[in-house]
């Protein structure tokens, strides 16, 4: 362990490194990698029993990237880029956590790394300038700096359910899927939940169960993922052409491979928006959404008229006209939440063992020892699948007990929304890296200039032999009320959604990460670190 000490409290030993890192997902491992690089001593603390966080976690059937595979993996090592082949252009959750195995094996990563460690608090003592965890297991371990690397959907939200604790059969939420599996066949199947994990997990099991309920609120607009396998040919152009595709992405908003097209909808003819709509639709993955025209992205004219379209195309697949309209998204705007992709999701509603219940009309009353009560009727089911989401973003850090300056906890700090310096610091907490406060589009791109931001940040305050560093509270009032009033004007922020929190009872309405493109985060970062670290109090 280099550089490390380890100091002796008693009979306890306190380990003692640089830098905590909280998880071993995509960011996490990432983190250790950049810090190893730069000379900084490690550790990431894992709650999980393997590497991997969100692939790690989601292991429920039919969970796969809706980014192209090459999109999402990491882009720091021109040999790892060239070694791995993705088997899928949309790859399945097993691929994934496979990929991330490797990484962690190439890397050395490992060594590095406590799994079956959940950290329980972190607290800043003052006095000394360094975090200090607490394991589960009642293990301490000390750092100058705390990284959270803990996955923006990762704290999983299971509704507050009368008489949930009392049903007999199987329940899980799709974000702690088992490992071993559950056992689907043949069986009577609730779910709950059609966001973008429910619709890629009903549309695989509704292949084995006996019968399958899914019990909608809200239904999404979800467009055909059109996913197939990578022949030698393509997977050869793609690592000739790694270069390319990974600049693209770094160009475009949400550092997806799709560029939109910089004509309005509505300055075009019917004919031709029509053509191109369905042009769009015959393509894979996002393009129908960010290939589009530009303003189908904005709320009015063009939106509407894009999600007419969309809307004629579910009932196009879902014979019962009834169920169908059931169907059809009504009450939010074209792209106001994450646009599902699934492959045959519409086609299961046309099964005779498939019953769709909307909640809305009917509300769930209570969960019973043998399945569920709405409003209108019970129903007996084996297994009850939460497919509910995550209290996004701030969820996963309110639930660590994270105290700073003063004892204050993060938890307080965000009751009335996130008070963060462009996502990666909050006034008070001096050393805390809140990463995923930080991250927009597609992740891993998002991720990696991320995670050199404040490794480097780190490096800077060794180097210059500070001992904190921290956002002032001015920067981060500045901070938030940008997010605040350029977060009300786009489009992500007109439906309730985790992306403003409002999936979650209670928890305060606000954008949870920055109102900025991906472009114009990185360059707001690097205009601040350029400066000296403009915002932040270096002592
Ligand atoms: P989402 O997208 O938050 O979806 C959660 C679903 O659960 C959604 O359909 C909710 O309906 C439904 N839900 C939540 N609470 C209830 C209650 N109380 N009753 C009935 N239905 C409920 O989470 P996902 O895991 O699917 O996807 C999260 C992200 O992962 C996704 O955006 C991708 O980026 C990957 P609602 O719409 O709130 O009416």
């Amino acid at each position: 362990m280099t550089s490390t000490q380890q100091q002796t409290q008693g009979a306890k030993e306190v380990e003692q490194y640089d830098v905590i890192v909280i998880g071993a997902g995509v960011t996490g491992l990432y983190a250790l990698y950049r810090l190893r690089q730069l000379g900084l001593s490690a550790r990431s603390f894992e709650e999980g029993s393997g590497v991997g966080g969100t692939w790690f976690w989601n292991r429920y059937p039919g969970c796969r990237f809706d980014s192209e595979s090459y999109t999402y993996g990491y882009s720091f090592s021109e040999e790892l880029l060239q070694e791995w082949d993705w088997k899928e252009h949309y790859s399945g959750q097993p691929e994934n956590e496979r990929y991330l195995n490797f990484v962690a094996d190439k890397f050395d990563l490992r060594r590095d790394i406590r799994l079956n460690s959940r950290v329980m608090s972190a607290v800043f003592c003052e006095d000394e300038n360094l975090w200090e965890v607490t394991i589960e297991d009642g293990r301490r371990a000390k750092a100058q700096f705390l990284v959270t690397s803990v996955g923006i959907l990762s704290a999983g939200y299971v509704p507050d359910f009368e008489g949930k604790d009392s049903f007999t059969g199987i329940s899980c939420h799709t974000g702690r899927w088992p490992k071993e599996g559950v056992d689907l066949a043949g069986k009577r199947v609730g779910v709950i939940g059609t966001g973008a994990s429910g619709v890629q997990l009903i549309t695989e099991i509704a292949k084995e169960v006996s019968h399958l309920t899914v019990f909608q609120r809200t239904a999404n607009f979800c467009a055909p993922l059109r996913n197939s396998p990578i022949d030698d040919e393509t997977q050869q152009e793609i690592k000739e052409n790694y270069t390319a595709i990974l600049e693209k992405c770094m160009e475009t908003p949400g550092s997806f491979m799709h560029e939109f097209d910089t004509r309005s909808a509505m300055s075009v003819s019917a004919e031709e928006r029509l053509e191109k709509y369905e042009s769009l639709w015959q393509e894979s993955g996002f393009k129908k959404w960010l290939s589009n025209f530009y303003d189908v992205m904005l709320p009015g004219e063009a939106n509407e008229d894009y999600a007419e379209f969309f809307r004629d195309k579910i009932r196009e697949r879902v014979n019962d006209p009834v169920v169908a309209e059931m169907l059809v998204p009504k009450g939010h705007m074209f792209g106001s939440k994450r646009l599902p992709c699934e492959s045959g999701y519409y086609e299961v509603y046309n099964q005779d063992n498939v019953l769709l219940v909307d909640v809305r009309e009917a509300p769930i009353e209570r969960i019973t020892p043998t399945g569920l009560k709405t409003k209108d009727a019970e129903y007996k089911l084996d297994v009850i699948v939460f497919a509910t989401g995550f209290d996004a973003v701030t969820g996963s850090l309110s639930r660590l007990d994270i105290r700073g300056e003063g004892g204050q906890t993060l938890a307080d700090k965000f009751a009335n929304g996130p008070r963060t310096y462009m996502g990666v610091q909050s006034a008070g907490f001096p050393n805390l890296f809140t990463i995923n406060q930080a991250s927009v589009g597609n992740f891993v791109r998002a991720a990696e200039p991320l995670v050199d931001w404040i490794t480097e940040a780190m490096q800077y305050v060794k180097q210059n032999e500070y001992s904190r560093i921290s956002a002032t509270p001015e920067a981060e009032a500045e901070w938030t009320k940008h997010v605040a009033e350029a977060g009300a004007k786009i489009l992500r922020s007109q439906a309730d959604s985790w992306y403003v929190g409002a999936n979650i009872p209670g928890k305060a309405r606000g954008l949870l990460t920055a109102p900025d493109t991906a472009p114009v985060m990185r360059a707001k970062r690097n205009a601040v670190s350029a400066n000296g670290y403009d915002g932040f109090l270096l002592q």
